[in-house]
């Protein structure tokens, strides 16, 4: 599962790699198209949670879940209509699960802006464009091709066509697929057509240290992100690569000057991974702490299955408490006392706090 990088050339979006890889990997300069090559990083999902259960069950070992990130050129107008760079870089997006934008808020003379003036509405309305145009051309083709099947009394185009009846008027009024509101049989109508725009987005807004306490409001005002199942979060690249060598209590004491209290980058990177359609459950037992990555909704013997594939099969049942309590009675014993211990079964969801011992047969 991958989240790309994507926005207009020079506005960041490698120093955010750098960022979020804790790296300098990613080629990061004053000028547009300094990437070519994609870079690719696997980064940490940090979490409190996990280290608190740390303390708690004093195992040395902690596994995060991880993210992977891959950094592309930038996008520029007419992007969709280039032989060039730019379709191949729209192509390329097809691969992505979901997609990270960066847009650039940030004043500096001396950081060149290829639409020379910093317009956050604009930008946005760019990268859009360009992916709504691409989705357009495919939806078209798709369309016509579909249509013959569907008077043939095909079923499912029929279906289809009705889906993308709906679909077109929204990409043509500048929407996203994915905010389109369609039922679950819908979505999956669509799925085959491989939409650029029907990935899940976040918008991560490059901010200077001084539009730091610009509220979530604002952010979305100035980007016209009205939707708010589209998450959109300010992270200050510059500061935050100013602060890439410090020590996790300097970072935490640098960011109180500026009265943040959460750590943007974790923030981001949680809500990149959480865009994926993914969460994690914990085990806190035999030598480590573990957060373990499912897809949200999964149920107990599917969680137990990212263990070891055969855990499904021999699933018996999962003892479960929630990471808080573990933490505060200080033990499982103590935990099963407090009768804060809960005995699950086949059909029991997973949910994101939950820290699990499963039982298996044989
Ligand atoms: N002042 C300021 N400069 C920044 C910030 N983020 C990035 N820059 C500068 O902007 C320039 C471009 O940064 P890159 O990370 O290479 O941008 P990019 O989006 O990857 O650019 P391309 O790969 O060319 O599309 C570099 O000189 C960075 O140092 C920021 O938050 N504030
Ligand atoms: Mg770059």
């Amino acid at each position: 599962m991958k989240v790309w990088i994507v926005g207009l050339p020079n506005v960041g979006k490698s120093s955010l790699f750098n960022v979020l890889t804790k790296s300098y990997a990613a080629d990061a300069q004053n000028f547009p198209f300094c990437t070519i090559e994609p870079n690719t990083g696997i980064v940490n999902v940090n979490d409190e949670r996990l280290e608190a259960l740390q303390k708690t069950v004093n195992w040395e070992k902690i596994i995060p879940a991880t993210v992977e990130f891959v950094d592309i050129a930038g996008i520029v107008e007419w992007a969709s209509k280039w032989e060039w760079l730019g379709n191949k870089f729209l192509a390329n997006i097809r691969e992505a699960d979901a997609i990270l934008q960066v847009v650039r808020l940030f004043e500096d003379t001396n950081v060149h802006h290829v639409s020379w003036t910093v317009d956050p509405k604009r930008d946005t309305e760019i990268i859009s464009a360009e992916l709504i145009i691409a989705d357009l051309e495919t939806l078209d083709k798709r369309f016509y091709e579909n249509e013959k099947k569907a008077k043939s009394w095909d079923k499912e185009a029929k279906a289809k066509s009705e889906v993308y009846l709906k679909l077109k008027p929204h990409l043509e009024s500048g929407n996203l697929a994915i905010t389109l509101d369609l039922d679950e049989e819908e979505r999956n109508l669509i799925k085959d057509l491989f939409l650029l725009t029907n990935k899940p987005f976040v918008y991560a807004c490059n901010v200077s240290e001084s539009q730091l306490n610009l509220s979530e409001n604002d952010l979305r005002n100035q980007l016209w992100i009205t939707d708010k199942s589209i998450p959109v979060l300010p992270i200050s690249v510059k500061m935050e690569l100013d602060m890439l060598d410090f020590s996790p209590e300097d970072r935490k004491e640098y960011l109180a000057w500026y009265w943040i209290t959460t750590n943007p980058t974790d923030i981001l990177i949680k809500t990149c991974f959480s865009s994926l359609g993914l969460q994690y459950y914990f085990t806190a037992w035999e030598i480590e702490v573990h957060a373990w990555v499912i897809k949200t909704g999964w149920k107990a013997p599917q969680a137990a299955w990212r263990i070891h594939t055969d855990f499904e099969k021999k699933f018996i049942k999962a003892d479960v408490t929630n990471w808080k309590d573990l933490v505060e009675s200080g033990w499982w014993a103590k935990a099963r006392e407090l009768w804060k211990v809960k005995m699950e079964w086949k059909e029991y969801i997973v949910q994101d706090w939950d820290v699990m011992i499963f039982k298996f047969w044989g």
